[in-house]
């Protein structure tokens, strides 16, 4: 990952300056990922999405505009939805509320402006160790798992599955996070209920199914085939299990558009499909497979990606974005 990668070095052997923290006054910065920045704030957390976007595993140096805003908004709609289902961390996303209370520092109200629409301010958990994946159509880790052994991550599934192919039920595949740069290692559920407990792990799997179940029939509806998901959840100190993070985005899951849906090949990206397209092509005078960073995106690629966004974000809830 190429992200937070060190600069490199001068001539000589002094060893390459750490990347500088993103700095927001009156927070302190916890952990960077690769498109969201999170900060401790008070006793709460702080979710910062950026306009950053990632391709075949690299960050790339173009942003595309308001990417961040128009995933911090998604997420928000679909705790609305599903808050039925499930409690989740969301404390306001309304920066001016953020700084009512005192325990919020005077100096993040400067940021107000920055922080709008793009970040979330949230209860801090006690998060499980275990990244809570539900897959309701077969491709990426699956699909490689299932050519070897016709299971994923452990669970056995029918012959004859091709990439894209919808699965009869959708399943829980948990992975175990992995170190920054790395991709997170799927696991089978007996590894999830070693690492999180046997009752936990139930609850998880219940509680994933059942909230993926009920944003692929919505998706759906709307002409966007969501094949899989990836959950985070914590517990509160009472016990109870809440969903956090950002939730059911094209960044945290894989968005298809269902007009285009075609088992038998890869499936077209709802979102990133340009920028794989441009990136893989020869015009952009790169190879996926190249350790060099990916070059620039064309401003064209930018805006009909943004439009993607844009359109993926106004599909699924009806709403007009800005
Ligand atoms: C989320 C992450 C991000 C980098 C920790 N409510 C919570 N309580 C405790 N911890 C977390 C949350 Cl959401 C938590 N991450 C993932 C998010 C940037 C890493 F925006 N790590």
């Amino acid at each position: 990952m190429t992200a937070h990668s060190a600069p490199t070095p001068s001539a000589g052997s002094s060893p390459p300056a750490a990347p500088a923290s993103p700095a927001l006054p009156g927070a302190v910065h916890l952990s960077s990922g690769k498109v969201r920045e999170l900060y401790a704030v008070g006793d709460r957390l702080l979710l910062v999405a950026s306009d950053r976007i990632s391709a075949f595993d690299h960050i790339l140096e173009t942003p595309i505009p308001d990417k961040g805003r128009i995933l911090t908004q998604l997420s928000l709609w679909w705790f609305e939805r599903l808050a039925d289902l499930v409690p989740n961390h969301l404390v306001s996303a309304d920066p001016a509320e953020f700084f009512q209370t005192a325990r919020y520092p005077a100096e993040l109200a400067a940021h107000a402006d920055e922080l709008r629409g793009r970040s979330m301010l949230c209860e801090r958990l006690d998060m499980f160790l275990i990244e809570c994946v539900a897959r309701g159509y077969l491709t990426g880790s699956g699909l490689v798992e299932y050519r070897v052994s016709g299971t994923v991550c452990g669970i056995p599934l029918p012959d004859g599955l091709t990439d894209g192919s919808r699965l009869d039920e959708p399943v829980f595949t948990p992975a175990a996070k992995a170190e920054q740069g790395e991709h997170d290692e799927n696991i089978s559920f007996e590894q999830a209920s070693r690492r999180v407990g046997p009752v936990i792990a139930d609850e998880l799997r219940r509680l994933t199914l059942t909230v993926y179940s009920a944003a692929r029939d919505i998706a759906l509806d709307r002409g966007i085939i969501l094949a899989d998901t990836k959950f985070e959840f914590g517990r509160r100190a009472d016990g109870t299990i809440v969903l956090a993070d950002e939730v059911l985005t094209p960044d945290s899951s894989r968005f298809w558009p269902a007009d285009q849906w075609q088992p038998g090949r890869p499936q077209q990206s709802y979102d990133k499909q340009f920028v794989r397209d441009w990136l893989a092509s020869p015009q952009s005078g790169w190879h996926p497979k190249s350790d060099q960073p990916p070059p620039p995106l064309p401003d064209e690629i930018i805006e009909r990606t943004r439009d993607r966004y844009v359109e993926a974000y106004q599909r699924l809830t009806g709403r007009t974005f800005q």
